[in-house]
């Protein structure tokens, strides 16, 4: 009899998950400041199903790059880009933006360096701006990096690297 009681409240409390589950997670708008080397804010937390727009801000003096990714893969002893990339691994493709609303080609503003695939936005020295929106998938789920690998990995290395945590 006490097994059945403890079903019903298992299935009640489920049940509950369940009907919260069904209403997405409200929209939002996270700005990161760029600069030598650092992401600012350096953690973002979203869950699956939110609307994610990240607006990407170079308050530096120099070109930055943001990519999220898991696992960094050497070259030649050097940090060189993710192993994983968030968005090639979840078939995700981000819509870029300037930040007055118009929309850039993803192919034009990166680099295609050799072995620095994945899904990066290149900043301009002093201001370069941008704005990325996707919505967060089932397959995102995890803990992520963002990071910047340019000059040789040395902007990942001084520090230009921050978390980028997606909860179910
Ligand atoms: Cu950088």
């Amino acid at each position: 009899m006490k097994r059945y009681l403890l079903f019903f409240v298992w299935a009640a409390i489920a049940l509950v998950f369940v009907a919260c589950g069904s209403s997405p997670p409200e929209p939002v708008t996270y700005t990161i400041e760029m600069s030598e080397y650092s992401f600012n804010p350096d953690t973002i937390e979203v869950r699956v199903g939110q609307e994610v727009t990240l607006e990407l801000v170079n308050m530096g003096a120099l070109e930055h790059e943001f990519m999220i990714g898991q696992d960094v893969m050497m070259m030649e002893g050097r940090p060189n880009r993710f192993q994983t990339d968030i968005f090639e691994s979840a078939g995700v493709e981000p819509m870029l933006m300037t930040m007055e609303g118009e929309e850039l080609d993803h192919e034009a503003t990166h680099g295609h360096e050799a072995g620095h695939s994945g899904y990066m936005v290149m900043l301009a020295e002093n201001g370069g701006k941008a704005t990325m929106s996707f919505t967060v998938t089932e397959n995102m789920v995890g803990e992520w990096q963002m990071g910047c690998f340019l000059q040789d990995g040395v902007h990942y290395d001084a520090g230009m690297v921050g978390m980028f945590v997606v909860t179910p």
